[in-house]
């Protein structure tokens, strides 16, 4: 979920299954010690930025547990644990929920049928924009909208996620306000009220970055968004990803933010 401050972050270590999560990228197996690497170089950049960071050991049996964003929703006010849509991915949210219950009041998506995964759910100022994919159902958002409804505070719009897995593997917010948007999704009617900047052709899974205390994360190995990016006024860290892309996983995946 994307507010733009923060002092906390939740991540997981990829495991030795590393390589047998899901993945439709084409991109070959990844090498889990450079995987192991590029976590560090993750983690140490939110610390940079003043994060506290908390990272978890590797799940047994769920390979794509370091991909926590997609197990829970953290508001202000309450921690929202999704029901994932990839069956192979339930089991990592029980775990996720004893976490969090540590700082925040859990709340779970238990409907039948409802499905929902973090990385579909993409909040600016107090607007949540929910990816409706393969892996997050109207039912889904709907019962995620009925757990928020009582803080009389939020909105919730739909948006139809035809390309890349979830909402934000198309958009994300790199300042207050602004977003960095494929073209396809830049025609949505939802965005016009924003502010928005292309993601440069070729380039799509940049449009996965990381605004956190004023400066933005972006995945290594795509120059053009990244001088886009600095040319908009965004002071940007580069980290490679290059072994999460290969699970179709990106910066914002890794973590929980509140
Ligand atoms: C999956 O297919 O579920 C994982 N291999 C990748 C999840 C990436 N999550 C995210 O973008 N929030």
């Amino acid at each position: 979920m994307d507010k733009i401050f923060f002092t906390k972050a939740i991540t997981r270590l990829p495991g030795e299954d590393f390589a047998n999560g899901l993945t439709t990228s084409g991109l070959g197996l990844p090498d889990l010690s450079l995987a192991v690497n590029q976590h560090t170089e993750y983690i140490s950049a939110l610390k940079r930025l003043n994060i506290d960071v908390d990272v978890l050991p590797p799940l047994s049996g769920m390979p794509d547990a370091c991909f926590v964003e997609d197990t829970a929703i953290v508001t202000e006010e309450t921690a929202v644990i999704t029901h994932p849509g990839a069956v192979s991915r339930t089991g990592e949210t029980d775990s996720i929920s004893a976490v969090l219950s540590q700082y925040k009041s859990v709340r779970r998506i238990n409907g039948k049928g409802a499905t929902i995964d973090g990385g579909d759910v993409l909040l600016v100022g107090d607007t949540f924009f929910v990816g409706i994919s393969n892996r997050t159902n109207r039912a889904g958002m709907d019962e995620f909208a009925a757990i928020l409804t009582p803080y009389n505070r939020y909105k919730f719009v739909p948006v139809e996620v035809a390309d890349g897995l979830h909402l934000k593997s198309g958009v994300t917010q790199i300042a207050p306000y602004k977003l960095f948007i494929t073209k396809e999704l830049a025609d949505n009617p939802a965005f016009t009220p924003y502010k928005k900047v292309i993601v440069p052709d070729g380039e799509e899974y940049a449009a996965n970055t990381l605004l956190i205390n004023g400066t933005l994360l972006m995945s290594g190995g795509f120059p053009k968004s990244a001088q886009v990016c600095k040319d908009e006024g965004c002071k940007v860290i580069v980290l490679n990803m290059s072994e999460y892309r290969k699970m179709d996983g990106a910066l914002t995946c890794l973590s929980l933010r509140f």
